[in-house]
Order: C-alpha cells, then sequence, then structure tokens
C-alpha cells in the first residue's frame, strides 16, 4: 500500500448481479440436473474451502504455496521487475503474499473481485504490509477483460495471477472465454501465471475430494443451504449425498448431489422431481496434461512460456505470454 494512511481506492465496474434464481431453475430443467459451481461460496462456503485447504488428503494448496516458495528466484526472473500483478479473484491471501514477496519491486496489486465485501476485506491487510506496492482493487466480473488502474509508479507490464487451479472449475468453452480475457487483460508485454492441478493416480485425486472428516460433502451440501437462503428453495439436506468422482478419461473430478430418496423441491414455485439415487451435477474440477493444457491456451492466442512443477509433477505453474 501507499505510505500514507489512505484506505485502497476501489475501481467499481458494476459488474451485473447474478441471476441466481434464474440460473438454478435452468440448471434444474436440464437432464441431467446441474447447479453451478459458483454458488458454493457465500460466507459459509468459502470458510469450508479454506477448511478443505487444510485437510491432508486436500493437497493442491500446499503444494503450490511450497512450489512458490521454492520457485521464487526462477519466477521473479521469468516474469521481470515492476509488474503491475491482477489477480483473478480474492483469495486467502497468502499466495499473493508469496508472490509479491518473489517478485523484484512490484508497482502495484489488482485483485479483480465481483464480490466487493471479498474485495475489501482482502486487500485490507496486503495494503498495510506492502509499503512500495499500490493496492488497486477492482469490483468487475474476470470472465470480461478489465481495463486496469493506472498506477502512480510507471507499471513495465501486467502480470495476471490465477492461483489454486481454479481455472480447473470452468468448463471448457468458459475457460477459453477466461483466457482470452486474461490475454485482453495481459497486454502485449505482459504475462499470466496459472495454477494448474496435474493428472495423477485417480486414488489420490479422490481422496482430495473425498476427505475422511467430511468437509467437502458439508462444503457441497452447503450449496443446498445456501440457495434455500438466497432464493427460498426448500431442499432437505438430509436427502442429498456427496458424491465425488474421478473421470479418467474426461481428466476431472466430477461432483454431484445425489438424492437419497425420491422427493419433490419447490423453487420458486416451481416443483422438480427427484428419483431414488438421481445424481445432479455440481462441480467440475480438471486436472491437466501438459499437452492437454498447452492445446487449451494455444486456443486462446497464448503459449506456455515457462513452466515450474512440484518433484512429484502433481501440481504446476504456468507462466503463459502472448
Ligand atoms: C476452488 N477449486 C479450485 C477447488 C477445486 O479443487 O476444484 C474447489 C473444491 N471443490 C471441492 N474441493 C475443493
Amino acid at each position: 500500500g501507499s505510505r500514507v494512511n489512505a484506505a485502497p481506492e476501489l475501481t467499481d465496474l458494476h459488474p451485473t448481479p447474478d441471476d441466481i434464481l434464474g440460473d438454478v431453475l435452468a440448471g434444474l430443467s436440464q437432464s441431467p440436473k446441474r447447479l453451478p459451481s459458483k454458488y458454493f461460496y457465500d460466507r459459509r462456503g468459502s470458510e469450508l474451502f479454506e477448511q478443505i485447504t487444510r485437510q491432508p488428503e486436500y493437497y493442491p494448496t500446499r503444494i503450490e504455496l511450497q512450489l512458490l516458495a521454492d520457485s521464487a528466484a526462477e519466477i521473479s526472473a521469468a516474469v521481470g521487475p515492476r509488474a503491475h500483478v491482477v489477480e483473478y479473484g480474492s483469495g486467502s491471501g497468502r499466495k499473493t503474499r508469496l508472490l509479491l514477496d518473489a517478485l523484484d519491486d512490484p508497482v502495484a496489486y489488482t485483485p479483480i473481485e465481483i464480490s466487493r465485501s471479498a474485495l475489501l476485506a482482502s486487500v485490507e491487510r496486503l495494503d498495510r504490509e506492502f509499503d512500495d506496492v499500490e493496492v488497486l482493487p477492482v469490483c468487475a466480473d474476470f470472465t470480461h477483460p478489465v481495463p486496469l488502474p493506472r498506477p502512480a509508479r510507471k507499471a513495465e507490464h501486467a502480470l495476471v495471477f490465477f492461483p489454486g487451479s481454479t481455472l480447473g472449475n470452468f468448463t471448457h468453452a468458459e475457460s477459453l472465454r477466461l483466457l482470452r480475457a486474461m490475454r485482453e487483460t495481459m497486454g502485449e508485454r505482459g504475462g499470466a501465471l496459472v495454477g494448474i492441478d496435474l493428472q495423477k493416480s485417480p486414488e489420490v485425486i479422490e481422496a482430495a475430494y473425498n476427505d475422511a472428516a467430511g468437509i467437502t460433502a458439508a462444503f457441497t451440501l452447503n450449496l443446498l443451504a445456501r440457495l434455500n437462503n438466497d432464493i427460498g428453495s426448500d431442499f432437505d439436506l438430509d436427502g442429498f449425498e456427496h458424491r465425488a468422482v474421478y473421470a479418467r478419461e474426461a481428466g476431472r473430478i466430477e461432483t454431484f448431489l445425489v438424492s437419497r430418496r425420491a422427493q419433490d423441491v419447490v423453487v420458486d414455485g416451481h416443483r422438480f422431481h427427484f428419483d431414488e439415487g438421481e445424481a445432479m451435477q455440481v462441480e467440475y474440477s480438471h486436472k491437466y496434461t501438459d499437452a492437454g493444457f498447452a492445446a487449451l491456451v494455444a486456443e486462446a492466442g497464448l503459449r506456455v512460456a515457462q513452466r515450474w512443477n512440484d518433484p512429484r509433477d502433481w501440481f504446476g505453474l504456468r507462466l503463459l505470454r502472448r
């Protein structure tokens, strides 16, 4: 943050609020039924996700943090000095802190986040901790290209930061759209540092999404509680159970809420019937191969300029350029 004691100034691009009810009615009308995973992250859902990252079976967060720390010097050399770091979504701040510490004289930090409250909560500490980094949060939908606020000190280039393998939660079409938006935002001389979970033994992957403490199951079921709260649906949380399976050919975890019995759910006056054992799709979490990821980014007009993996090749960081 700046040395003077002012709160970081928010640029508000007034993103269109989510149409939760419309999305849910559309998803429940499909066969098989589905619900969008972006609605996992209300306050309780974000708390549960934070707990997931501390479960022994959930390896991605732990490995990515270690990888960022171990590769700091190489990442800094590859990225170059005086970057304007642009983070897609506002995470817990731990990864951001590691990256800003690693980089050579970063000029500014811009988290782009659709939730104003999450955005403001995330920047406060970072702003206090990094005196020489101007914190310039933008409230916007990062799936569209976002014009960057101009820092007081001139940045050499932009570096988009998209850790956590969050890209893996999007469909192929959505991730292409996201990568193309990233390409615009990074500009001619910029880059993007993206975290990706890599394909590995299905047992390891499935364990990460079926932790013994049941936190992931609670996280998945919280989606129904959130919808009951926000759109007045009447999902019975005891009537559904969490199921996460690794689909090897597709290279992704597919998470479902499975109906424990025949039942009806009413959403805004519309009645939806669930058969006993009916599986409703609620999340994808794609796991990548090097070839698959390179092909994906190429489709968006990007290339992998440099790559870092942990020693077991479980998780990777990729520096993308035009
Ligand atoms: C946020 N995202 C990358 C997580 C993942 O691993 O796909 C969300 C998650 N879902 C269940 N566990 C974690």
